[in-house]
C-alpha cells in the first residue's frame, strides 16, 4: 500500500521510555504552541528534549518554589531561539510565573513571558534575554566567572553551582563564541559546562553549506574538557555530565549529535524542521510517531507531576543551604545578602566625597577624565568590594585598575580585576553575565571607537536594565596620533540611540566623580562612561557635593548682565571651549549661559520645567561636541549652530587635530554670532 511505503521510519528505541515520556511532554508543548500561534522555532526543543529532561531530573539544582535562590545552578539557552523548550521546562516543573495559559500564548504581544525569544525580566527563570547568536555561550562564562569569585569570597557553603548552557550551531559559528570559549578555557572554569545540539542544520539547510570545523577540536584547543554522545541517548547524556562534572579545572563541552525536530515525520533532521508551524498533518503524525494521545496543552497526569517533583526535588538543597546562610558569621552573612539585593554598601558616598576633594585638590592642573576616572575608582573600590573591574588590554590607557584590586588568575578567584584579553565582544557579554549572576557590579573598559565590537552586548545590558558599566575611554579626535581609525566620530549619537542605556561624557574631573555617582545609583540601568586621553581644565570647584550631573544637564554658568540671550550647551572635553567662548561673548555684551551635558537620557527624564529652566527661552542656541551633531540636533532648532565633526578625524596631535576640525573657541564664538543673527 502506498501509504505503508511512505510511513515515517519509527523513531530509534528509547534507553529509557519513561525519560522518553518525560521528554516527550517539552515536545508536544513545542510543537504545538509553535502551531497554535502560527510562529516560533519547534525543532531546537524537540531535538534537545532528551538532553533537557535527563539534566533537570539528575543534575541542575532547582527549586521551582524559589527561582530566585541565589545558589540555584544556572541554566541558559543560547540558541535562543528554541525559547519554547525554555518555556516547557519552566511550565513543566512549575513555576509560579509560566501557566500553560502562557504557552497558549507563545509569541502574542499581551504576554512577553512567552516571548519570541527568551526576556530576562519577564519570568522567572529566565536568566538572561538570547537571541542574537552566541550571547548566551558569552553571558555564561560571565556567570560561571561570577560563582567563582563570589565563592572565592563567601565559600563553598554559600555559594556553589553550574553553569549549563545549550547552545547550537548558530552560536558556535558567531564570532564571539570564540572569544568566550578562549576565556572561560584561559580561566579554568570548570563549573561551566556547554551542551552543543550537534544538529548539523541551520536555517540555509546543512551546516556543510557554510562551515566545516570539527567543534570538538576547537573546544580542545581552548583547554576545554570535550565529549562526544549520542544527544537522544539518556544514558550516555547522564553519563557525560557525570564525567564533566569531575573535571574541574576545565570547562566541559558535550557534542550531542541529535535530530532537529525529532518526532517529526517527514521534516525531522532537516532545516524544515528549524521554524514555523509545521502544519496539522505532520503535527498529527508526530503525535503517532511519539505515541501522544493527550490533546493540545494537555499534559497527562503522572508525567506532570513527575515533572513537578523535578521542580521541587531542590526544596532540600536550598533549606539546607539556607540554614547555611543563617549559621554562617553575622558580618559574612549580612554581605552575602546585602551584595546579592543588590544595595550598596552604606556610606559608599564618602568615597565620591573623597574623590572630589582629590580632584580638587587638583587645581589648576590640567587632568583628563580618564584619569579622574582611575582616581574615583581607586576610592570606590575601597568602599565597594564588590565592583569587579577589567579591560579589553587596555588597563594602563582605560585607567579602570584601582591600586587595591588583585588580578583574578586562573584557578585563582580571590580578586577584583579580570584581564579580558583582546575580546571586547566577548568582554561586554561576560560582563552582563557577571551582572545577571548577582553579588557584582562588573565594569569593564576599552576604546571608545571599539564600542562598536561591543555594540550588540551593549544593547542587550541596556535591554536587560543590568548593571553593566561600559568605560570607554579616547573618546574623540583628541586622542589624536592614532588616526581616524581610532577616533569616534559617530559613537556618542549611536550610543545615545540606545534605549534606556544612560550614556555619560563628564566635561571635568568632577563631572567624573558626579558621572559614577550616578551610575552606581541605578541598580536596574546600564551605563557608559566616556572619557578623554587628553587633559582639559577643572570647571568645577565648587564644594557642596552636590551632583549636579546627576539631572543629566544643568546650567554651568548662567548668563550676566541681562536676560539670557544664547545658550551654549556641551558634553565632555569640549566643554571648556564653551566656558572661554563664554567669556569672549559676555565680554561683548551678550548674556551667555553655558549648559552642561553629560547625560542626555537623564536630562530628557527631568520635568519640563528644569528642561526649559536649563535649555532657556531663547532660540540662539550652540552645541559644541567633537562628534557628529545628531545627538544635538534635538536642542537646537533652526537657529541653532553645532560646531563639530562632520567625517572622520584625522592622525596628528591632539590639539592639531582639534584646529583642523575648526573646533576651537574661535568657532563657537563664530557660530554664537550666527545663531544670533538667525534668531
Ligand atoms: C546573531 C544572529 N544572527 C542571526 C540570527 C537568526 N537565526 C536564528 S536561528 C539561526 C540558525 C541557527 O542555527 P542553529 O544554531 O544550528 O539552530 P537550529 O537550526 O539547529 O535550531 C539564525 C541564523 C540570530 N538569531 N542571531
Ligand atoms: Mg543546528
Amino acid at each position: 500500500m502506498a501509504e505503508t511505503q511512505n510511513a515515517p521510519k519509527p523513531l530509534p528505541a528509547p534507553r529509557d521510555q519513561h525519560l522518553r515520556d518525560m521528554a516527550d511532554c517539552i515536545r508536544v508543548l513545542a510543537m504545538d504552541a509553535v502551531q497554535n500561534s502560527n510562529s516560533g522555532h519547534p525543532g531546537m526543543p524537540m531535538g534537545m528534549a532528551d538532553i533537557a529532561t535527563v539534566l533537570f531530573s539528575d543534575f541542575l539544582r532547582l527549586d521551582a518554589a524559589d527561582p530566585h535562590w541565589p545558589d540555584r545552578d544556572r541554566f541558559i539557552i543560547s540558541n535562543g531561539h528554541g525559547s519554547m523548550i525554555l518555556y516547557a521546562l519552566l511550565y513543566l516543573t512549575g513555576y509560579a510565573d509560566m501557566t500553560i495559559d502562557d504557552i497558549k500564548h507563545f509569541r502574542q504581544v499581551d504576554d512577553p513571558k512567552t516571548a519570541g525569544h527568551p526576556e530576562y525580566g519577564h519570568a522567572a527563570g529566565i536568566e538572561t534575554t538570547t537571541g542574537p547568536l552566541g550571547q548566551g555561550i558569552a553571558n555564561s562564562v560571565g556567570m560561571a566567572l561570577a560563582e567563582r569569585i563570589m565563592n572565592a569570597t563567601f565559600g563553598d557553603t554559600l555559594v556553589d553551582h553550574y553553569t549549563y548552557v545549550f547552545c547550537g550551531d548558530g552560536c558556535l559559528m558567531e564570532g564571539i563564541s570564540h572569544e568566550a570559549i578562549s576565556l572561560a578555557g584561559h580561566l579554568k572554569l570548570g563549573k561551566l559546562m556547554v551542551l552543543y545540539d550537534n544538529n548539523s542544520v541551520t536555517i540555509d539547510g546543512a551546516t556543510s553549506l557554510a562551515v566545516s570545523d570539527d567543534q570538538t577540536m576547537r573546544f580542545r584547543a581552548a583547554h576545554w574538557h570535550v565529549q562526544e554522545i549520542d544527544g537522544h541517548d539518556t544514558d550516555a547524556i547522564r553519563a557525560a555530565i557525570v564525567a564533566a562534572r569531575e573535571v574541574t579545572d576545565k570547562p566541559s563541552m558535550i557534542s550531542c549529535r541529535t535530530v532537529i525536530g525529532f518526532g517529526f515525520p517527514t521534516i525531522a533532521g532537516t532545516h524544515k524542521a528549524h521554524s514555523d508551524a509545521p502544519g496539522e498533518e505532520e503535527i498529527a503524525g508526530a503525535r503517532k510517531l511519539l505515541g501522544w494521545t493527550a490533546p493540545p496543552f494537555e499534559i497527562p497526569e503522572p508525567l506532570l507531576s513527575a515533572w513537578r517533583r523535578i521542580g521541587a526535588k531542590g526544596v532540600d538543597l536550598r533549606m539546607a543551604w539556607a540554614a547555611r546562610v543563617e549559621g554562617a558569621p553575622d558580618a559574612l552573612r549580612g554581605e552575602f545578602e546585602r551584595r546579592i539585593r543588590g544595595d550598596l554598601p552604606e556610606g559608599w558616598r564618602g568615597a565620591i566625597a573623597a574623590a572630589r576633594t582629590e580632584l580638587l585638590a587638583g587645581g589648576d592642573k590640567d587632568i583628563a577624565t580618564r584619569r579622574a576616572s582611575g582616581a574615583v575608582l581607586n576610592h570606590l573600590f575601597d568602599a565597594i568590594p564588590e565592583l569587579l573591574g577589567g579591560s579589553a588590554d587596555l588597563t594602563p590607557s582605560n585607567n579602570t585598575k584601582a591600586t587595591n584590586e588583585v588580578e583574578i588568575k586562573p584557578g585563582a578567584y580571590a580578586g577584583a580585576y579580570v584581564h579580558y584579553g583582546v575580546r571586547e565582544h566577548g568582554m561586554a557579554a561576560a560582563m552582563n553575565g557577571i551582572a545577571l549572576h548577582g553579588g557584582l557590579i562588573p565594569y569593564g573598559g576599552t576604546f571608545m571607537t571599539f564600542s562598536d565590537y561591543c555594540r550588540p552586548s551593549i544593547r542587550l545590558a541596556a535591554m536587560m536594565k543590568i548593571r553593566t558599566v561600559f568605560v570607554m575611554t579616547h573618546d574623540s579626535i583628541g586622542l589624536g596620533e592614532d588616526g581616524p581609525t581610532h577616533q569616534p566620530i559617530e559613537h556618542m549619537a549611536a550610543l545615545r540611540a540606545i534605549p534606556h542605556l544612560a550614556v555619560f561624557r563628564p566635561g571635568d574631573p568632577i563631572e567624573t566623580a558626579e558621572c559614577w555617582e550616578a551610575i552606581l545609583d541605578a541598580p536596574h540601568r546600564a551605563a557608559l562612561i566616556a572619557l578623554s586621553r587628553q587633559t582639559m581644565p577643572l570647571l568645577r570647584r565648587e564644594r557642596d557635593n552636590q551632583n549636579r550631573s546627576a539631572k543629566g544637564a544643568y546650567v554651568l554658568a548662567e548668563a550676566q548682565g541681562g536676560p539670557r540671550r544664547l545658550t551654549l550647551m556641551s558634553a565632555g572635553s569640549e566643554l571648556h571651549l564653551a566656558v572661554a567662548a563664554r567669556t569672549i561673548l559676555q565680554q561683548d555684551g551678550i548674556p551667555t549661559a553655558v549648559v552642561s551635558m553629560p547625560c542626555r537620557l537623564l536630562f530628557e527624564e527631568q520635568d519640563a520645567a528644569y528642561k526649559r529652566q536649563v535649555m532657556g527661552d531663547t532660540p540662539a542656541r550652540v552645541a559644541v561636541e567633537a562628534a557628529v551633531d545628531m545627538s544635538w540636533d534635538r536642542y537646537l532648532g533652526f537657529q541653532g549652530r553645532f560646531v563639530g565633526m562632520h567625517g572622520y578625524g584625522a592622525s596628528g596631535k591632539g590639539a592639531d587635530v582639534f584646529k583642523k576640525f575648526d573646533i576651537t573657541v574661535e568657532a563657537v564664538v563664530r557660530a554664537a554670532h550666527e545663531t544670533l543673527a538667525a534668531s
